[in-house]
C-alpha cells in the first residue's frame, strides 16, 4: 500500500499536506474509516458524506482518494501520522506518512500498536507488555494461499493429504492402518481387528482379499450374511449394511493406499462411523424450547443449535445405519441450569428436544465460591468466574450421560468454546467451534479501552478466551465467508482478532491466521417447516391468523403501544432481542424522521418489554426508555405499534407470511450483524427485507435481487430507500414480487439445515483424522496456549461471588 501513498503525495503533494493537517487538528487522534473520509470529503468542501464509501467512491477520483478509502484507521500525533490500510479482502498492512517531509513508510503490526497505546493512553512511549504471537506455531501447519479459498478448509486438506499420502506411501498407510483400529462404539470394535495385521503388506493382501469376496456376493446382501467370513480376514463392522456399500468402502480404502486423491480421502473418511456421540455447548442465556427467544442473551444461537441438532442427528443416524453399525446416536447440548427461571424449562436439569430421537438438554448449575448455586440469569458478560468449576461439573455429567467420551465436541460463543477447549483438552478429543457473534466488532474500541468497559463487560477476559479457543480448536465453522475475512473495506469478526492491543494487558501482533484450514464455511438454515412461503396456502397456519389480527390492531391488546390509524398500509416489521447493538430503535428514529416512509408505510416493532422494570439486564432497559422517548418525540402513535413481547416460532413464521401478504417488508437495522436469522427467516417467506450491511447480511442479501443493503450510520438514506421501494411497488407490484422471489430462490440454494449436516459430518472426519495425524505437532501451540489459559484468562476471570 505504501505505493498507493506515495502516488498519493506525487499527485497532489499539497492535498496530503492539508489533510494530514486537519487530521492532526482533530480533537481525536485516533480517527476510524469513516472520520478518515469526512475529513477528506470536508477539506474538498463537500460537507459530510452521507452514504459513506460508496458515495465518496463515486466523487472526484484521485491517488489521495483511493488511499483514504482503503485505511481502516489513522493515528495522529504531529509530526507522525500511523495508517492501517487494507490492501484487499483479509489482508492489513501498516504504515506511517511524517506529516512534514511526507515521507512514507511501512511498519510493523507491533509498531502500529505501540503508536495506539502511546495516543490512547498519552504517554511519550508505550509502556512494555507481552507480545502475544502465534504465528511461529503455525510454521509447520501447510496454509491456504489465495484469499478466495479462505473458508474452505477441508478441501484445502483433503488435497494437502492426499498429496502427502501420494509421496510416501507406505508412511501413510501406516498412519491409516493405525487410525482404523482407533475405531469402537460401545466397547464394539469397529472396522479392523486391532491385533491382526502385522504391518501394511499384510493389511493390503488382506484388504484385496476381503474385496475379491465381497464383490462376489450380490450386492444387496446384509452384513450379518458374511460378516463371519469378514471377522476372520481381520474386518470388524463399519464397512457397510450390505455387501455393495462394503465393497465401494473397501475399495475407496484401496484408492486411498494405493493412488490416493483428494475425492477417495474425502469419500472413504467420510464412510467411518467415526461420530455416534456429541457433546455440545452453548451455557449462557436461556436455552429452552419455549418461551425464550427474545430474552436477554437469548436468540439466533439457541434456534441455530436446535435446528442443528436435528438435522445432525437425521444425518448420523443414516451414516451409522449406512455402514452397518447398529446404535442409537447420542447427542447432549449442555447449558446452564437456572433455578429461578421464570416461566422457562431452564430450570429443569434434563429435557429431550422435540421432533428428536436421542438428543438432550442437559442443564448443569453455576456455583458460588462457598459452594451455592446461583439461582438467577445472569449477563453473558458475568459468567466468566463460573466456567472452570462449569467445565469440571459438565465433564462429570456428560460423560455419564452420553455413556463415554463424545467423538466430537462442539462449543458456541466465547463461553461455550472456552468449555469446549478445556474439555476437548482433557479428554482429547476433536473440538469444533462456532462464533455466532463475537462482541469485538460490535463494541467499538472495546478492546483499547478495555479498563473502562471491564467492569461491566469483561471484554478483556471475553477476548481472551475467544483467543485461546480459536487457536486451540481443531476446526471453525463460519456462516459467511466475510465472518472470516470480512471485506475490501472491512475487518471480518476473527479478521479483528489479528493485530490488536489491550494496553497494559497485552498486545497481539498475529492472534489468528485466516489463512489456516481450520477455517470452514457452513451457512445454517431456517426451518423449512416453519418459515415457508407465503405463497404456500396448503400448508398455512390459517388458525394462527386471528391471532395475528390481534397482535396488529386490537386496540387494547396487551404489552403493545402504539396503533396503525391507516391498517391498509404495507407494514414495515422488524424483530429482535432489544439489544443495543441490534438498533431497533435507530429504526424507530429513521421512521419518525422520514415523512415519505411514514406516508407509504407503517411500524412493527417486535421486541423487549414495554415496561422497563420488567427486564433484568441494564442495556435492554436503557432501549425500552429510549423507544418509548422516540415514540413521544416523533409522535408515532397513529403510525408504528410496539409489541414487548416474545413470539413463538410457529407466530413468528405466520406473521412473516401476513406482512409477505400484504406487500410489506422485514427490516434488520443492527449495527452490526453477525449472521442474522432473521433475515434468512423473512426471506423463506417470500419476504423483501432491507438488512444492515456490517456483517453477515451483506453476504446473504444480494443488493437489489434478494432484497437490499442498508448503511445504519446513514439511516436518513437508508429511509429513502425503504420509501423509494414502497413508491415503485405501488406503481408497479411486480417489483415487489421479483425481490420476493429473489429471496425465495436465495434461501433454497444457500441456507439449508441439509445441506449443513452433510458438510458438517464430512468436516468431523477429515478433521479427525488431521488432529490424529498432526496432533503432536500441535504441541507446542497448545502448551503455550495453556500457559496463557493459567496466567492472562484465570486472573481475569476472577472467582465470582
Ligand atoms: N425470535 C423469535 N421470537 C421473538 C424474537 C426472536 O422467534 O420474539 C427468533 C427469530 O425468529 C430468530 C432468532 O430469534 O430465529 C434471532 O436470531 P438472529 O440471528 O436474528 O439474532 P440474534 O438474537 O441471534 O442476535
Ligand atoms: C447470534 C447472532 O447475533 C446472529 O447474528 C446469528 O444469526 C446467530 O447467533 C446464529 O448464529
Amino acid at each position: 500500500m505504501l505505493y498507493l501513498v506515495q502516488e498519493a503525495v506525487n499527485e497532489d503533494r499539497s492535498a496530503m499536506y492539508t489533510l494530514l493537517r486537519r487530521y492532526f487538528s482533530c480533537a481525536q487522534t485516533i480517527l476510524l474509516q469513516s472520520d478518515l473520509l469526512d475529513g477528506l470529503t470536508a477539506m474538498e468542501g463537500e460537507g459530510k458524506c452521507e452514504g459513506g464509501v460508496e458515495q465518496a467512491g463515486k466523487a472526484k477520483d484521485s491517488a489521495l482518494l483511493r488511499f483514504i478509502l482503503r485505511a481502516q484507521e489513522g493515528l495522529f500525533r504531529a509530526p507522525w501520522a500511523y495508517f492501517a490500510v487494507r490492501p484487499g479482502v483479509a489482508g492489513m498492512e501498516y504504515l506511517r506518512i511524517h506529516g512534514e517531509t511526507l515521507v512514507p513508510d511501512t511498519v510493523s503490526a507491533s509498531e502500529f500498536l505501540q503508536f495506539k497505546e502511546m495516543l490512547a493512553e498519552n504517554r511519550e512511549e508505550a509502556a512494555p507488555v507481552l507480545e502475544v504471537d502465534f504465528a511461529p506455531f503455525g510454521r509447520n501447519i501447510p496454509m491456504l494461499a489465495d484469499p478466495r479459498a479462505i473458508g474452505q478448509g477441508m478441501l484445502f486438506l483433503n488435497r494437502q493429504l492426499s498429496s502427502a499420502m501420494f509421496a510416501d506411501r507406505r508412511a501413510w498407510a501406516d498412519k491409516m492402518l493405525h487410525f482404523l483400529t482407533l475405531h469402537a462404539i460401545d466397547g464394539r470394535q469397529l472396522m479392523i481387528h486391532n491385533e491382526t495385521f502385522k504391518d501394511v503388506d499384510n493389511f493390503g493382501r488382506a484388504l484385496q482379499q476381503a474385496i475379491a469376496f465381497v464383490e462376489r456376493l450380490d450386492g444387496d446382501t446384509p452384513w450379518e450374511d458374511f460378516s463371519a467370513a469378514l471377522a476372520k480376514m481381520g474386518f470388524e463392522p463399519g464397512w457397510g449394511d450390505k455387501a455393495g456399500q462394503t465393497a465401494e468402502t473397501m475399495n475407496l480404502l484401496a484408492d486411498v493406499l494405493t493412488a490416493p486423491s483428494p475425492t477417495a480421502l474425502e469419500g472413504f473418511l467420510a464412510r467411518i462411523p467415526m461420530v455416534s456421540r456429541l457433546l455440545i455447548l452453548s451455557p449462557h442465556g436461556y436455552f429452552g424450547q419455549d418461551n425464550v427467544l427474545g430474552l436477554p442473551d437469548t436468540g439466533g444461537q439457541v434456534v441455530y443449535i436446535l435446528d442443528q441438532v436435528r438435522a445432525l442427528e437425521r444425518e448420523m443416524r443414516s451414516r451409522l445405519e449406512r455402514q452397518g453399525v447398529h446404535v442409537q446416536p447420542k447427542i447432549l447440548i449442555v447449558s446452564r441450569l437456572i433455578p429461578e427461571a421464570g416461566d422457562t424449562t431452564c430450570n429443569q436439569r434434563l429435557e429431550k428436544v422435540s421432533g428428536s430421537e436421542n438428543v438432550w438438554i442437559l442443564r448443569v448449575p453455576f456455583y458460588k465460591k462457598n459452594g451455592e448455586i446461583v439461582q438467577q440469569w445472569i449477563s453473558r458478560f458475568q459468567i466468566w468466574p463460573y466456567l472452570e468449576r462449569f467445565a469440571e461439573s459438565v465433564e462429570r455429567e456428560a460423560l455419564s450421560e452420553l455413556g463415554g467420551r463424545p467423538d466430537l465436541i462442539i462449543g458456541n460463543y466465547s463461553d461455550g468454546n472456552l468449555v469446549a477447549s478445556l474439555l476437548s483438552r482433557r479428554l482429547g478429543v476433536t473440538q469444533c467451534t462456532i462464533a455466532h457473534a463475537l462482541e469485538k466488532t460490535k463494541y467499538l474500541h472495546s478492546d483499547l479501552y478495555w479498563r473502562e468497559n471491564e467492569a461491566q463487560y469483561h471484554f478483556a477476559c471475553q477476548y481472551t478466551a475467544d483467543l485461546l479457543s480459536m487457536n486451540m480448536t481443531d476446526f471453525i465453522i463460519t456462516s459467511t465467508y466475510q465472518e472470516i475475512a470480512g471485506t475490501d473495506t472491512t475487518v471480518g469478526q476473527y479478521g479483528s482478532y489479528r493485530a490488536f492491543t489491550m494496553p497494559g494487558l497485552y498486545r497481539v501482533v498475529d492472534g489468528i491466521n485466516l489463512y489456516d484450514p481450520k477455517f470452514n464455511i457452513v451457512s445454517p438454515g431456517a426451518d423449512a417447516s416453519v418459515y415457508f412461503p407465503y405463497s404456500d396456502s396448503e400448508r398455512r397456519l390459517s388458525g394462527l391468523q386471528p391471532e395475528i389480527a390481534q397482535l396488529l390492531f386490537a386496540p387494547d391488546a396487551p404489552q403493545s403501544r402504539g396503533h396503525f390509524a391507516e391498517p391498509e398500509k404495507p407494514i414495515l416489521f422488524t424483530m429482535a432481542r432489544l439489544d443495543r447493538v441490534k438498533n431497533l430503535a435507530g429504526l424507530v428514529a429513521w421512521f419518525g424522521a422520514s415523512e415519505r416512509l411514514r406516508q407509504q408505510a407503517n411500524l412493527l416493532v417486535v421486541g423487549g418489554f414495554l415496561d422497563a422494570g420488567s427486564s433484568s439486564d441494564h442495556e435492554e432497559q436503557e432501549q425500552i426508555q429510549l423507544m418509548h422517548a422516540l415514540m413521544d418525540e416523533y409522535g408515532l402513535e397513529g403510525q408504528m405499534r410496539w409489541l414487548g413481547l416474545r413470539l413463538d416460532k410457529n407466530l413468528a413464521g405466520e406473521l412473516y407470511r401476513v406482512i409477505a401478504d400484504q406487500r410489506g417488508a422485514f427490516v434488520q437495522p443492527a449495527l452490526f450483524e453477525a449472521f442474522g436469522l432473521t433475515i434468512i427467516e423473512a426471506m423463506a417467506s417470500g419476504l423483501p427485507v432491507f438488512a444492515t450491511k456490517h456483517g453477515g447480511p451483506m453476504e446473504i442479501v444480494e443488493h437489489r435481487r434478494s432484497g437490499f443493503h442498508i448503511d445504519p450510520n446513514y439511516g436518513a438514506q437508508a429511509a429513502e430507500l425503504m420509501a423509494d421501494f414502497f413508491e415503485q411497488c405501488e406503481q408497479d407490484s411486480g417489483v415487489w414480487e421479483r425481490i420476493s422471489l429473489g429471496a425465495l430462490k436465495r434461501v433454497a440454494a444457500r441456507y439449508t439445515w441439509e445441506l449443513y449436516a452433510k458438510r458438517m459430518m464430512s468436516l468431523s472426519r477429515i478433521y479427525g483424522f488431521w488432529k490424529f495425524v498432526h496432533g503432536v505437532e500441535r504441541e507446542d501451540m497448545a502448551r503455550y496456549l495453556e500457559m496463557f489459559y493459567h496466567l492472562q484468562l484465570r486472573p481475569l476471570m476472577g472467582e465470582g461471588e
